[in-house]
Order: C-alpha cells, then structure tokens, then sequence
C-alpha cells in the first residue's frame, strides 16, 4: 500500500519566538527529518493567510487572542496574527528538509474561512484538493506529524479517517497549544474517528 509522511505546519510562527508559539514546537525538527527517508511521499502542510484574516483577533473589534467568536460555519477562536502569506512567520523552519517534499498544500488563504484541516476548510465543506491529489497517485495509508497537535494535525487526521485513509499520528513528532484541555479532547476524538494514535 502506497503511504505518505504528511507534515503539518511546521512553520516560524508555531515555534517559540514566533506569533503563534506552540512549546517545543522546534525540537521535532530532526525526528521529521529522519522520518522522512522511510516514506516514498512526503507532503508539507504550510498556514497561509492574508493580511487581516478573519481568523485574526485583530479583525475584530474589542476581541483578544484566543477568545471564541462565532463565525457563519460555526465556532472559530480567534488567533494573534500569523503565518501571513510571505512573512518569516509563515517560513518553514529553516532546519526542516523540504527538499524532499512531492507537495507543498497551502491553507487557510480564503480570507472568510479558518482552515486547520489539510483537507477542508473550517466550514467542512470547501476541499483543499490534498484528498483528490492523494487518491489520484493512490496513496491510502498516512503518517501525520506537525503541529499542533490539538489544532491542525487534528482537523486533519480526523478529516482524512472520515474519508476512509488509514491514519496514523506519532504524537512524539506532534506538538499541542493545550488551550482549555484541546489536547486530551482533540486525543479522544482522533481514536473515536479510527485515527492510531502512538
Ligand atoms: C494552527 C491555529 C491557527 C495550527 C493554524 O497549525 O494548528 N492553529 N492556525
Ligand atoms: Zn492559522
């Protein structure tokens, strides 16, 4: 069976020093790296918003970070600025191997609509195109690293199930944000959704 390393966001602005920090989020870095030359296929995920998204606190009157606000698809928190299209933030780690990677999948650029799912955007519905790319080259078996964790490696493994590929996270290659006890939930519904979590 033909399987894929799908690494997921593992940009500036979700390691420490960047806008959107996630604790640890560099020290995965090298395990990535070496995981790399076990998979055929590599794919690397890559945040991309416009300046002023919609999911940016700062789009919003009198609303910080990480306060929830009700969007027309549903509930969305509402983030610092980050991984603006063409910012430091939003580079690769420098240390991560890119040069492997078969596909670069861009997210979150619709500036109305959150995405943390490499496959859909946060109204479950508008498709990134990863899961037409995948079935077309027959890929079925995927391996997600990345982060964060409780957010966009969610989404993603979860989403990917629910389409009916065989999913596996290494949480030691993962890095959580935690906000309100989203990792341990986002843990939970990963295995409810018949993603192996190690
Ligand atoms: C992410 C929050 C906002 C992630 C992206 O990569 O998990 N989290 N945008
Ligand atoms: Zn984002």
């Amino acid at each position: 069976m033909t399987r894929a390393l799908i690494v997921i966001d593992v940009q500036n602005d979700f390691c420490p020093g960047g806008a959107l920090a996630v604790a640890e989020g560099d020290t995965i870095v090298p395990g990535i790296n070496e995981l790399m030359s076990e998979f055929d296929t590599v794919i690397l995920t890559q945040d991309w918003h416009p300046a002023g998204h919609s999911s940016f606190a700062s789009s919003h009157d009198g609303k910080d970070p990480m306060q929830m606000i009700d969007m027309p698809y549903g509930p969305q928190v509402l983030w610092p600025d980050h991984c603006i299209q063409g910012s430091h933030g939003a580079l690769f780690h420098p240390d991560l191997t890119t040069d492997r990677a078969d596909l670069i999948i861009r997210k979150g650029f619709n500036p109305a609509i959150d995405s943390y799912s490499a496959f859909f955007e946060n109204d479950h519905s508008t498709p990134t195109g990863l899961e037409g790319y995948l079935r077309t080259r027959g890929i079925e078996n995927l391996t997600m690293v990345g982060l964060a964790t409780d957010f966009c490696v969610n989404f993603s493994a979860v989403d990917a199930a629910q389409l009916g590929f065989i999913v596996t996270v290494l949480t030691d290659l993962c890095r959580g944000i935690d906000l309100d006890g989203s990792l341990l939930a986002a843990l939970d519904g990963m295995r409810d959704a018949g993603v192996t979590i190690t």
